[in-house]
């Protein structure tokens, strides 16, 4: 089964939007394998967001990033990476389309609540980034006869 990694950003952590993510991705059916809360270095954020590094909005990046505590999880699912990227909207909220998490609790590019990988390739490389192997639990889950055919 696909993964996908999936980080609440110190802005959403700090209005109170973690439950309110992880209840959609598991009323969604998606599976969660690995979840944890913590302040990132510098260097993770600049390893995160290594394809933006020479953008001019790189160190507002940044700066946004490494401000809080932000909430790092691994989801599990079939067809996981573009499913989460449409539950979370475009990157720009003004233009994510309501029901999306972007559409319904974001106003600003640059406190857009949530991120999400972009496909398989940095799913895999980004997961690496922020866990370990052993912290990707497997475990079979009761109600999967019920979400997949
Ligand atoms: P994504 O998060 O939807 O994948 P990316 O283009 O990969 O969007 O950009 C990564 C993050 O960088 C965005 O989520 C947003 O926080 C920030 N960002 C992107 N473009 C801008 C911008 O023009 N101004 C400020 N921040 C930006
Ligand atoms: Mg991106």
């Amino acid at each position: 089964m696909e993964r996908t990694f999936v980080m609440v950003k110190p802005d959403g952590v700090q209005r109170g939007l973690i439950g309110e993510v992880i209840s959609r991705f598991e009323k969604k059916g998606l599976k969660l394998v690995a979840a944890r809360f913590e302040s990132l270095t510098d260097d993770r954020v600049q390893e995160q967001y290594r394809e933006h590094l020479e953008r001019p909005f790189f160190p507002g990046l940044k700066a946004y990033i490494t401000s809080g505590p932000v909430f790092l999880m691994v989801w599990e699912g079939k067809n996981v990476v573009p499913v989460v990227r449409l539950l979370v909207g475009a990157t720009n909220p003004a233009e994510a389309l309501p029901g999306t998490i972007r559409g319904d609790f974001a106003l600003d590019i640059g406190r857009n609540v949530i991120h999400a990988s972009d496909s398989d390739a940095s799913a895999e490389r980004e997961i690496k980034i922020h866990f370990n192997d052993t912290d990707l639990i497997a475990y079979a889950a009761c109600a999967e006869p019920m979400i997949y055919e």
